[in-house]
């Protein structure tokens, strides 16, 4: 998984309603539709302002992203919920979470990123909900990929899943990726999911893509018309490839907004045990 910078994240809070702006244009879909879509589910199902929401910064690895926690405190302000960076860091910042109750606790090193609920004792990944996030905007920006080629570039943890959920919506999945050994490992992993060992060919062929690749994308290689819902950073598309096709990125928002509804969905479904 591609680490993000501080410079991916700086001017997230501030640029959440320009982002809302373009989803609701491209997909229709505000940040908190787009999110509870992305899980299936209703929207109303949820009270956010029940949830207080913990976000813990994390000092292991690489250390902290400025920035990072207090975007992530905020995405789930703007969809309602009672937010806040905890004071201390680490497991010292786990504690105080607990301390005040929190409903909900959002912590992330270097590997994984979690949005655990206290009460259904269940957590979302951010992997998986970038994942079924990009898939809900794809999904509303083409009508729909029930039955439709899409191409996931990239066999990574984002693009795998990717191919895992689009297959369980009913779309005819094909994955592409530098390394042809990931794409095959996926493939088996998901039976039905083809693999194409040229990445730039089966660009060069797709009206419908999820970009989970780090790689850059030529425009000359992107079809006229296409439709790319791009998770992958660094975000490299050019202006020529904005010309041709409908481009959907953000660095955190989408995975983030989806798997904090999700989390706080597992609230109201019984998913305790
Ligand atoms: C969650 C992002 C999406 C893409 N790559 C993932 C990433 O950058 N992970 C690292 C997050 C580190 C956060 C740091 C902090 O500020 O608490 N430990």
């Amino acid at each position: 998984m591609t680490r993000l910078t501080h410079d991916d994240v700086k001017d997230i809070s501030e640029n959440l309603q320009d982002l809302e702006d373009f989803l609701v244009n491209t997909t229709g879909r505000k940040i908190k539709n787009l999110a509870c879509e992305a899980g299936g589910m209703w929207e109303h199902a949820v009270r956010p302002e029940a949830f207080s929401v913990a976000v813990v910064p994390v000092t292991s690895g690489l250390g902290v992203i400025s920035k990072f926690t207090e975007s992530v405190r905020d995405i789930a302000i703007w969809m309602g919920f009672d937010a806040y960076v905890t004071d201390a860091t680490d497991i010292a910042g786990f504690a105080e979470a607990v301390e005040k109750k929190a409903d909900m606790i959002l912590m992330a090193d270097d590997d994984e990123f979690v949005a655990y609920n206290t009460e259904a004792r269940k957590q979302a990944d951010n992997s998986s909900c970038t994942a079924k996030g990009y898939i809900a905007a794809l999904n509303a920006v083409a009508g729909t990929v029930i039955g439709k080629e899409v191409l996931v570039v990239g066999a990574g943890r984002v693009g795998s899943r990717a191919c895992q959920f689009l297959k369980a919506k009913g779309a005819k999945v094909t994955v592409t990726d530098i390394d042809v050994a990931k794409s095959y490992a996926v493939a088996e992993r998901y039976p039905g999911v083809k693999v194409a060992e040229d990445p730039v060919e089966a660009i060069r062929a797709a009206d419908l893509m999820i970009n989970a690749s780090p790689a850059h994308i030529d425009s000359e290689n992107i079809r006229d018309g296409a439709i790319i819902s791009s998770p992958g950073v660094p975000h490299t598309f050019d202006e020529a490839a904005y010309s041709k096709a409908t481009i959907i990125h953000d660095p955190l928002v989408v995975g983030v907004s989806a798997m904090i509804m999700q989390s706080a969905f597992y609230s109201y479904t019984g998913c305790r045990r």
